[in-house]
């Protein structure tokens, strides 16, 4: 090669480099290293683009002919981005298996095998080996596998076992999902005001809560949690709906005694109009489908919503009748928590048989390289409350 065609590629290299480092956009990487310092590295030793690996917030460039010594960029290149406290909660039976391992394959393909977060699997009985086994093998972090405490899941003994016998008698004669149930109310109490109390969530702040057979449709390229937390957001949704009426008849006027005995609690600014038509007086069902929830943890275990919790749960409505812990989170953090501390994440493309939220902003939907159809978004089917959240986001 003669002198000219080596200066040529000289120049070609760090052209290339530039380009990659332009369009290279890490805030902390911008604040901390000027492009000039950079650049003269690079201009030591031009690199290909096959040297330059991007991915995310997860910084790797490889610059064979780098001073191993210059620790202000190598160790910049290796820093971690910054990360939430934060874990993802999964309750499930051993036969949930298969459900689980596709919903746990989505989120690790869509987000987590960039973001890095822990899992946290809860079940009423030991989960098996089988089950812990085909977990650890897909997950790209840990995963911990806890047992519920057996009070935090039962029925307790004070509830009328005639009455809630009754009640569900009623409910499978009227046809109503899950209307004769006891384990599935178990659960929904359990997920009202329990999980949040287990042993293995007390180190964490945040959780991301993930079901069986879920799906996610489009790549998270942002962290949710960090979103959370740094713009003083308690809860997180994708999807909002209508409870259906006859598993919920009671609710609402308990919710209106709690009120009336403890005012103080209603956070200044609450979401009590997408919850009510008529300032409180009756519930329109409009609440947060719980099975995608990312929120913050003290919110549940705080004095006011723990105090809400315990009222409810002294009623007996989650056996006498079949309250869901979507009602019961939703209207506890419509309540309690001002309405720009609950926030739609638009950009998650996400679907629990039979609905699904599929971002319809073309530029959303296409930076997330989403799968899902947007004209079959749930947002503004008549079954969907997002009509109701979004005549208070401007009042
Ligand atoms: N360990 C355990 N987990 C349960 C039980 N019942 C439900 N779950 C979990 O609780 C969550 C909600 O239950 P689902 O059966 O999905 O209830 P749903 O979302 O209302 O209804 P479908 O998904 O349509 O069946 C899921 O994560 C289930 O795996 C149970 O008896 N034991
Ligand atoms: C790095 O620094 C150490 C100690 O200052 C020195 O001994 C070593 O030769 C340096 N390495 C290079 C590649 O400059
Ligand atoms: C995470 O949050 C929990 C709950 O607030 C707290 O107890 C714990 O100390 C936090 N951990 C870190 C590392 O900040
Ligand atoms: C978070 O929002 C609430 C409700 O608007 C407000 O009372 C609180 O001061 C905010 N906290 C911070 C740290 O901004
Ligand atoms: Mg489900």
């Amino acid at each position: 090669m003669n002198t000219g065609a080596r200066y040529f590629l000289l120049v070609l290299g760090v052209v290339i480099s530039l380009h990659y480092l332009l369009s290279f956009t890490h805030e902390e990487y911008g604040r901390i290293t000027s492009m000039s310092n950079i650049a003269s590295h690079f201009q030591q030793s031009p690199t290909s683009s096959d040297d330059t690996a991007f991915s995310g917030d997860e910084i790797s460039i490889v610059v064979p002919a780098m001073d191993p010594n210059d620790t202000d960029i190598t160790e910049l290149l290796h820093a971690d981005p910054p990360k939430a406290n934060a874990t993802f909660v999964i309750l499930a039976r051993n036969s949930d298996i298969d459900g689980t391992v596709k919903s746990i394959r989505d989120i690790e393909d869509r987000f987590n095998h960039k973001y890095q977060y822990p899992y946290v699997f809860l079940n009423e009985v030991e989960f098996s080996e089988d089950f812990k086994r085909r977990i650890s093998n897909i997950v790209s972090t840990t995963a911990e596998f806890g047992v519920i405490p057996h009070d935090h899941w039962f029925q307790p003994d004070w509830i009328d076992e005639t009455k809630a016998t009754a009640g569900r008698e009623k409910m499978v004669k009227d046809n109503i999902i899950y209307g004769g149930s006891v384990s599935y109310r178990n659960m929904c109490r359990f997920n009202s005001g329990f999980f949040y109390r287990h042993e293995l969530l007390q180190k964490y702040r945040w959780y991301w809560r993930i079901e069986p057979d879920i799906h996610f449709h489009c790549n998270i390229n942002f962290d949710p949690f960090l979103y959370m937390e740094n713009n003083n957001k308690t809860y997180g949704f994708t999807i909002t709906m209508y409870e259906f009426e006859a598993t919920i008849p009671t609710l609402w006027g308990h919710v209106k005694d709690f009120i009336k005995l403890h005012p103080e609690y209603l956070a200044k600014d609450n979401s009590m109009d997408y919850m009510s038509d008529n300032n409180g007086e009756t519930y329109n069902r409009c609440h947060f489908w719980s099975n995608f929830e990312i929120a913050d943890l003290n919110f549940w275990r705080g004095e006011a919503y723990q105090a809400y919790f315990n009222y409810l749960d002294a009623q007996g409505g989650f056996y006498y009748e079949r309250w869901g812990d979507a009602p019961v989170h939703s209207i506890g953090a419509a309540l309690f928590t001002s309405k720009d501390q609950i926030h739609f994440f638009d950009e998650i493309g996400y679907e629990h048989n039979p609905y699904t939220h599929c971002p319809r902003k073309q530029e959303t939907w296409e930076a997330g390289q989403c799968g899902c159809n947007p004209a079959k978004s749930f947002d503004y089917d008549g079954y969907s409350c997002m009509k109701q959240w979004e005549r208070i986001q401007h009042k």
